[in-house]
């Protein structure tokens, strides 16, 4: 049992967007103070996380001059210095100019996909330059409202090319950037390209370098999508494409809340968890979220410590679910084996004959029980903490 305080080696990020979160909304106006990234970095080593990850422009205003932009990244790396906080992933925003209100990489004017290049570049040399190893797309503008445009076709075509010539300069650069999706299926456009982790993990393999890309997926956006976000990372993972994670929490059908971890679905958050500790998932732990817009400075910081806990807690239960002995036997119960049947169930033309005519009783089949509800009911009240 400990006390789930974090230390750097539990490996929990926050992007300098979360905390840094003003609280404004497409209704209202700012309600807390900007906080500079310096202070961030500085409080968030306090409550024991190991990094901070950043868009360009949360660091460096889209006009800075070349001198105003070396001044605030050196400011930066003196309390990375000081703190020994990491900067583990970088990334663009493509989002917040007009210039990319049709999208970036997907805009039907050629200017627009071109300056993209170009910032990205510059985005990709600034987060190489904190030390960056994964590098994130969040195609937040990369859309419609209306498709009567007719470049559905070309937009997936020109945000191939796109990632190509960012996998390539990255390479030339000797970068040594992997490169992560992030599926949204809409918010801020109607609908989002590549709107959920399994379009992600098809479009991959048709890029020129598909090793080099991988996924970001996040809580709140399979969520919005209506699927699973542990079904979601179970498929990446067992792609081999997880190389990054995006933890929140959202309730269906809402706008994209970017809730504390484990705020709404604990029994999600618990095998999310579960998934990362299991199969030894060795990247950041990345809370994408931030504090509710009701919040003052101290609820940004009960917000982050609140994420944090939260999944040390999950973990901790975790791991009573595994050495529970009512629990593993109501597993071992679920599954059945067959010796005979595995060997039949390997393809050979004779193993078909075989299947073929194997009897089976399909009535006992339909008959068992698998004792999901008892087992469904012991990981609830071990959540509730009422076993063991
Ligand atoms: C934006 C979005 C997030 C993305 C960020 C990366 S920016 O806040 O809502 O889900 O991960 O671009
Ligand atoms: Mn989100
Ligand atoms: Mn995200």
């Amino acid at each position: 049992m400990t006390n789930f305080t974090p230390t750097a080696a539990d490996r929990f990020t926050f992007g300098l967007w979360t905390v840094g979160n003003v609280g404004r909304d497409p209704f209202g106006e700012p309600t807390r103070q900007p906080l500079s990234a310096p202070y961030i970095v500085r409080k968030l080593a306090e409550l024991g996380a190991s990094g901070i990850n950043l868009h360009d422009n949360d660091l460096v205003p889209i006009d800075a001059t070349a001198a105003e932009r070396d001044k605030i990244v050196s400011d930066l790396k003196a309390a990375l210095a000081e703190t020994g906080l990491k900067v583990p992933m970088a990334t663009t925003n493509l989002f917040g100019d007009p210039a990319f209100k049709d999208g970036a990489f997907t805009s039907a004017d050629r200017r627009v996909r071109a300056y993209a290049l170009q910032k990205t570049m510059r985005s990709m040399d600034l987060g190489a330059e904190l030390g960056a190893k994964t590098y994130v797309f969040w195609g937040g503008r990369e859309g419609t409202e209306v498709d009567a445009g007719g470049k559905l076709m070309d937009a997936l075509a020109w945000f191939r090319e796109s990632l190509n010539f960012l996998a390539e300069y990255s390479e030339s650069q000797g970068y040594g950037y992997r490169f992560a999706l992030e599926p949204k299926p809409n918010e801020p456009r109607a609908d989002i390209f590549l709107p959920t982790v399994g379009s992600a993990l098809g479009f991959i393999p048709t890029l020129d370098k598909p090793e080099l890309f991988g996924v970001n997926p996040e809580f709140a956006h399979e969520t919005m999508a209506g699927l699973s976000f542990p079904h979601a990372i179970a498929q990446a993972l067992d792609a081999g494409k997880l190389f990054h994670i995006d933890l929140n929490d959202q309730k269906m059908g809402r706008f994209d809340q970017d809730l504390r971890f484990g705020a709404e679905n604990i029994k999600g958050a618990f095998f999310t968890v579960m998934l990362l500790e299991d199969t030894g998932y060795s990247g950041p732990l990345h809370f994408d979220a931030h504090a509710l817009r009701t919040e003052d400075e101290a609820g940004v910081w009960a917000f982050a410590r609140g994420c944090m806990r939260t999944y040390l807690i999950l973990k901790d239960k975790v791991a009573q679910f595994h050495a529970d002995p009512e629990i593993t036997a109501a597993l071992e119960a679920y599954r059945v084996e067959d010796t005979e049947l595995a060997a039949l169930s390997k393809f050979s033309p004779e193993n078909a004959e075989a299947l073929k005519n194997r009897e089976f009783d399909r009535e006992a089949l339909g008959v068992r029980g698998p004792g999901l509800e008892a087992l469904d009911q012991m990981t609830i009240e071990l959540l509730m903490g009422v076993r063991g």
